[in-house]
């Protein structure tokens, strides 16, 4: 399925006005990460996101993100955390630890908090599949990431009151 900023699934117009999103992206693969943040932006900003309602939190590599997402999560300050990463196989067996890690340690962080923790993370064989998914719109896994912790966030406050 894809994500899509002007025909949401339910036909309703989604918006961002008024949510605060935490952004945490890692330093590792920067030139690609830098990328999903300006996807992530982008979207949110598509989607008439507050000037002042997203905060960008870098920690070093994917393997730190879950601990920053928690903090975040738990400071009471935004609606959502939008999680940015590049984690390359190359030849270092390191990927599928810090992969699964970092996809389980996002995962937990929702599932404590009740924030919803966004899985914009591209795993990749290599550069070149990683430059793919790090394109625009959406070609890119943040503007797909930000759009998803809109959707949900607008039916969370719709059916379940927040
Ligand atoms: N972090 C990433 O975000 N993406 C990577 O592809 C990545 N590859 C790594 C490969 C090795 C061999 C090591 C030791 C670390 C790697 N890291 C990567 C960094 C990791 O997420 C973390 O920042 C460091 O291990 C410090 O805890």
């Amino acid at each position: 399925m894809r994500l899509d900023a002007s025909q949401p699934a339910n036909e309703t117009a989604h918006s961002a006005k008024g949510f605060r999103f935490a952004i945490v992206a890692s330093r590792w693969n920067d030139s690609l990460v830098s990328r999903l943040v300006d996807g992530a932006l982008d979207a949110l900003k598509e989607l008439s996101a507050d000037g002042d309602a997203i905060k960008i939190y870098r920690v070093p590599g994917s393997f730190e993100i879950p601990l920053c997402a928690l903090k975040a999560a738990a400071s009471g300050k935004f609606d959502a955390i939008i999680c940015l990463g590049v984690i390359i196989r190359g030849d270092t067996p390191h990927f599928d630890f810090i992969a699964a890690e970092t996809s389980r340690g996002i995962s937990e962080v929702g599932l404590r908090t009740g924030v919803p923790a966004m899985f914009g993370v591209i795993t990749a064989e290599n550069v070149e599949q990683a430059n793919g998914r790090a394109g625009t719109k959406h070609d890119n896994k943040g503007y797909e990431a930000a759009i998803a912790a809109v959707q949900l966030m607008n039916l969370y406050r719709k059916e379940f009151g927040k």
